[in-house]
């Protein structure tokens, strides 16, 4: 299964504003960035990335763009500021949470989005898709493998000062910014109890800090408890 099935907005916006801004047929970019999706599941980042850089070079020529205007990098790259308007629901203005996002999504720290970074954020943002007792064994490896992947994504999201663990205090404050960056607003009580009993259920040695085996656990047997960092791209 491709992981960018579904067109979001960033994709819109960004893209289709890109070949507005530079005269290119609408879907055409558009196009290109799918292809990728499906490709890079398959081959090898960079070959994929070289080829589709060729690619982009042949659509500017064709649709007669001026290469002095937009380079052909351009198309290959979103750069973070989008992905973060996007995820902070068209605001400007960014937190805690929307910057732990970034940082994790923007692996090399680049300041920009490449496919491949992308498609590891599209998979990560959004929810594993079907039902673990369906699966064959080669589809559960797969399963495993992404809900390892997303949990390593989770936990990194929540230790905020990279201690190797997460405290009360950085659950607090990134389940508070995640919902504000939904559009949600939650009272501090509630927050207060959710934490709680995150703790009380994740917490094992009840030594008041989560670690990764206690976390992995956690999100085990309770996934919806990463059900909060998908959607974060349907807005
Ligand atoms: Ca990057
Ligand atoms: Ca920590
Ligand atoms: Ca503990």
């Amino acid at each position: 299964m491709g992981c960018c099935q579904s067109s979001h907005s960033l994709e819109k916006e960004y893209i289709l504003n890109l070949e507005k801004t530079f005269d290119i047929p609408k879907g055409h970019i558009k196009a290109y960035w799918d292809d990728y999706c499906v490709l890079a599941n398959e081959k090898d980042h960079d070959e994929v990335a070289e080829s589709m850089k060729t690619d982009m070079e042949k659509e500017l020529i064709v649709s007669e763009v001026d290469a002095e205007k937009i380079p052909a990098q351009k198309l290959l790259y979103i750069p973070v500021d989008e992905f973060a308007r996007v995820m902070a629901g068209g605001s400007e203005e960014r937190n805690v949470f929307i910057e732990r996002l970034i940082s994790t999504i923007d692996v090399d720290g680049n300041g920009e989005v490449d496919f491949e970074e992308y498609v590891c954020a599209m998979e990560l943002l959004k929810p594993i898709q079907g039902k673990k007792e369906d699966m064959n064994e080669e589809e559960t490896k797969v399963f495993k493998a992404k809900l390892e992947k997303k949990m390593k994504f989770a936990f990194s999201i929540f230790d905020v000062d990279k201690s190797g663990d997460i405290d009360e205090s950085e659950l607090k404050e990134i389940f508070t910014m995640s919902l504000e960056s939904a559009g949600m607003v939650a009272g501090t009580k509630k927050i207060a109890k959710l934490v709680k009993e995150v703790f009380r259920i994740a917490d094992t040695d009840k030594n008041g800090t989560i670690d990764w085996d206690e976390f992995s656990a956690m999100s085990q047997s309770n996934p919806r408890y990463l059900d909060m960092f998908d959607g974060l791209m349907k807005k």
